[in-house]
């Protein structure tokens, strides 16, 4: 299908919600969804069953091949004809619950950044780990540029780190204190042709720009390993000869969130949960968050079936791969009187990994908005009941819940895991390969069909659905919203969104 085809159904389908007339009068509709059943946990469960999440699963993948002639491969990466088609199939799912469910979506800018091909040579050799950073523009003319590697002092955070002879060369900075953005930016500034950050410890390093800064140049990351021997040879006073090759586009486009609103239930008392609709460039995607954001759609149809003493909000975000943008940009946008009517917000991101664990985000109301902590226990009461054990993994900003919980809005969520190597005692708890990625198809091209577990899909689709029953149907016992102010907030992380910043 066209780009432009599929954002017309999409706005053909806003317009009949507004200018067709209601199937039923108001009280009529109102009196139906009366005679239904208050939501309960163990009936919107018995409602899942991983052949249904499947078949979606199936869906979004046709949907992925078609940004195969732009991409040459399956994606739904934000722009793509993929997304576009998947933020359709979102939007015209809900639309067919338009009775139940208030639908709107939120066009936002945003920034993407596609590199095509890369090089650095040090001295005479390509250092293996050399990667470029997301989001890096590319060198003058995406012609390969020539200078004198020059080590930059500190961590070059500051511009009076740079010394004078850095103009016209490739700037050589240490990772640590500050993001890469600003290490970039710094070197643009001091005159540098391109930039390579090496590792303060162990590992490879690659990371994101984030927003996009005129003083930016072509910037790379590498390992502590390929660094070391550069960073003497520049102590004692040798001369390294460099070259740098980035061939990339950094492009600014409009992408789209997409919100569903229960009519029934407390409007000032809302549980919101979400998860995004985009994937990276170089997959499709259906695993991240395919299993995710077609976890919602599944229970945002079987919830028509009941009643709700409190609002459900679903949200599908875009732009998550990107640094968590929609979720960022609606966060941005709610007045403090719409920040407090959010008691919580639930993050549903990679939940069927195929080397799969069962993983809470350790949320506490020590560093967070009072209530995660309930969250998180509600979650871990749960694989307990179910026979199931877990583990707690950092709540450190690499999802959308990040926005939420920096504005005063209690957050938590779980996962099944991306590219951490699952120990010896994991795979004593949950079974599945120790010495493996739980999902060694993370940001990839495999990260298809086949690539979802069935059983830890369904079981984690049935959590996600006594999430929303439980607090559609009471916040008892669970604490009040406090001014926005008030609430703790963690530190600035290494992370915002799934790449490091820092
Ligand atoms: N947001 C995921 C990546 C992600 C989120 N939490 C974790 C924890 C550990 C590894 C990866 C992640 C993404 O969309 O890529
Ligand atoms: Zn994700
Ligand atoms: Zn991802």
């Amino acid at each position: 299908m066209h780009r432009r085809l599929i954002f017309s159904s999409i706005l053909s389908l806003a317009a009949a919600s507004v200018i067709q007339r209601p199937l039923l009068e108001p009280s009529d509709s109102q009196a139906l969804i009366n005679t239904k059943p208050l939501v309960s946990s163990n009936a919107i469960q018995d409602d899942i069953s991983s052949s249904k999440l499947l078949e979606r699963a199936k869906h979004l993948y046709k949907l992925a091949k078609l940004a195969t002639d732009e991409y040459n491969h399956p994606t739904r990466v934000i722009g793509s004809k993929g997304h576009l088609a998947t933020i359709d199939y979102i939007y015209s799912t809900l639309a067919s619950l338009r009775e139940y469910y208030d639908i709107s979506n939120q066009t936002f800018p945003a920034v993407m950044g596609n590199v095509f091909e890369s090089r650095l040579v040090l001295g005479h050799s390509t250092p293996k780990s050399a990667g470029p950073m997301s989001l890096t523009p590319p060198t003058k003319n995406k012609e390969p540029v020539y200078g004198p590697l020059v080590l930059v002092a500190n961590d070059g955070c500051e511009e009076l780190d740079y010394p004078a002879n850095v103009t016209g060369s490739i700037a050589f900075i240490r990772r640590g204190t500050c993001p890469f953005g600003t290490k970039s930016e710094n070197a643009g500034k001091a005159g540098a042709i391109a930039a390579v950050i090496y590792n303060h410890m162990q590992g490879n390093l690659s990371g994101t720009l984030g927003q996009p800064s005129e003083h930016h140049v072509a910037t790379f990351g590498i390992s502590d390993t390929d660094a070391e021997p550069f960073i003497k040879k520049l102590q004692t006073g040798e001369t390294v000869d460099a070259s740098a090759y980035i061939d990339a586009i950094v492009e600014n486009i409009g992408t789209t969130n997409v919100i569903a609103q229960t009519k029934g239930g407390d409007p000032k008392n809302c549980v919101m949960l979400g998860g995004h609709s985009d994937s990276v460039a170089e997959g499709p995607g259906i695993n991240d968050d395919g299993s995710g954001s077609l976890t919602l759609l599944e229970i945002a149809t079987h919830l028509t079936k009941y009643t709700v003493n409190n609002c459900v909000r679903f949200a599908w975000w875009a732009g998550e791969e990107e640094g968590l943008l929609g979720s960022d940009y609606y966060v941005s946008q709610l007045s403090e009187e719409e920040n407090m009517k959010i008691r919580l917000f639930m993050d549903y991101d990679m939940l069927a990994s195929p080397n799969y664990a069962y993983q809470v985000y350790n949320a506490t109301n020590a560093v967070n908005p009072a209530g995660s902590e309930e969250l998180r226990d509600l979650y871990t009461g749960f694989y307990k009941a179910h026979g199931q054990n877990h583990t707690y993994i950092p709540f450190d900003g690499r999802s959308d819940y990040d926005a939420f919980i920096r504005n005063g809005i209690p957050g938590g969520g779980i996962a099944t895991g991306a590219e951490g190597v699952k120990t010896e005692k994991e795979a004593a708890m949950f079974g599945g390969r120790a010495g493996e990625w739980f999902d060694h198809c993370y940001h990839q091209l495999c990260d298809t069909v086949n690539n979802l577990n069935l059983e830890a899909w369904e079981l984690n689709a049935k959590l996600v659905a006594h999430s929303v029953a439980t607090y559609a149907v009471s916040f008892k016992g669970f604490p009040e919203r406090t001014a926005i102010t008030s609430n703790a907030v963690p530190e600035r992380s290494l992370y915002h969104g799934p790449k490091l910043v820092i």
